[in-house]
């Protein structure tokens, strides 16, 4: 049964007042209620899932979950407990759906054109601190990798749904084998215990790539010679153009793109002055400027950064104090990555409506009085 606000039972730890509950398996943190701190607090951060998620009994002994790690010299089924004797690293994150933003592709197509998917705006976004052992440091305690190995594929520990073909509903990703020196068996988030919700309890974590590469309750790690053919690898989550069928011959969506939005002010008020505040990352790159406009992009002025630098994979938080004259302004951020990266205009839409990075469509148009 529903808790407050239509939040599933299962999350009724977390901030009913926080979310837009899309479904069950979509609950999207509210824009301006992420917090004005660098971290997202767990309670405020968004929810998705792919198929139901396991029973909480997996988190009552979370040291005796077991995870197969495979494609390595020397196979073998390690204990939660015995991952936390071999080593311990911590990494802040953006986790973002691959669909954050979805909504403001959807807006822009064309009569006849459809892009299905939750119509995520900002909130399917948050940054977090997690900690565990980094996966490098398990495949060289076995001997380190198979000859051959290309990728890292990882397979979330939910009971499948009987009636249906495993490899059609199985959450299973791989990601290329360059992501081995940064992927972490995360245990704990925020100083936390991995909740189940998010994956607990052991998450693997791959800093820079989209949400769906970052696989809940994993139970088996495998570095494979080639990439899965499970339906989420192979025929979702595919940059290909708006009513074009996914494959695997297009681009996966791995590593997120420059991105930035702002979080406050969201309410039209009086005129005078105001902190214009909000996040801003570089997906694979640190973060090097953000710029504010307050006329829909005619002009920008260097927000500050502000607050501790969590690293290349963590968003960073920009304030511009400024006066806001009468009238109608159109207020947007864009953002500038280590690369050069610019923040485009817009993102073309595309057949998932993923990867939207556009500092257009989350521009704020606010009447001053
Ligand atoms: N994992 C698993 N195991 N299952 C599922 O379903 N999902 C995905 C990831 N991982 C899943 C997993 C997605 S898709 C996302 S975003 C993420 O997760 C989310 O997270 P959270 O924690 O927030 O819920 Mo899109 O790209």
């Amino acid at each position: 049964k529903p808790g407050a606000k239509g939040l599933p039972a299962s999350l009724a730890w977390k901030d009913p007042d926080a979310f837009i509950v899309h479904s069950s398996q979509t609950v999207e943190t509210k824009r301006g209620l992420i917090g004005s701190g660098v971290v997202t607090p767990i309670d405020r951060l968004f929810i998705r899932n792919n198929v139901n998620p396991p029973s909480d009994a997996i988190v009552a002994d979370r040291d005796a979950w077991r995870v197969e790690i495979a494609g390595v010299a020397s196979p073998r089924t390690l204990s939660v407990a015995e991952l936390k004797r071999i080593g311990l690293a911590s990494v802040a994150t953006v986790l973002q759906c691959s669909g954050n933003g979805r909504k403001y592709m959807q807006d822009a197509l064309q009569p006849g054109q459809k892009i299905s998917g939750t119509p995520w705006t900002v909130g399917a976004a948050g940054c977090v601190i997690w900690t565990g052992v980094p996966l490098k440091a398990v495949v060289d305690a076995l001997g380190g990798p198979a000859p051959g190995v290309r990728f890292v594929t990882g397979t979330g520990g939910e009971e499948l749904p009987a009636g249906l073909k495993p490899k059609d509903v199985m959450v299973e990703r791989s990601v290329p084998l360059s992501t081995l020196d940064t992927v972490l068996l995360a245990w704990e988030v925020n100083g936390e215990p991995l909740p189940l919700a998010h994956g607990g309890p052991l998450r693997m974590i791959v800093p820079g790539y989209s949400g769906v590469n970052n696989i809940k309750y994993v139970k088996t790690v495998a570095l494979t010679e080639a990439e899965t053919d499970a339906k989420i690898q192979a025929a979702s989550y595919r940059m290909h153009g708006v009513g074009e069928k996914a494959g695997p011959a297009q681009p996966s969506i791995w590593e997120q793109p420059v991105r930035s939005w702002i979080t406050a002010p969201l309410e039209n008020g009086a005129a005078g002055r105001t902190v214009v505040t909000g996040v801003a990352f570089g997906g694979m790159n640190a973060v090097a400027r953000v710029e504010v406009s307050i006329d829909g992009g005619r002009t920008w002025a260097d927000a500050p950064l502000i607050g501790p630098d969590l690293g290349r994979y963590a968003w960073r938080l920009f304030a511009l104090a400024l006066d806001l004259p009468a009238g109608t302004h159109v207020l947007a951020s864009r953002a500038t990555d280590a690369a050069g990266t610019v923040q485009p205009e817009e993102t073309k839409p595309n057949g998932g409506g993923y990867s939207y990075n556009g500092w257009r469509g989350p521009a704020v148009t606010l009447t001053i009085a």
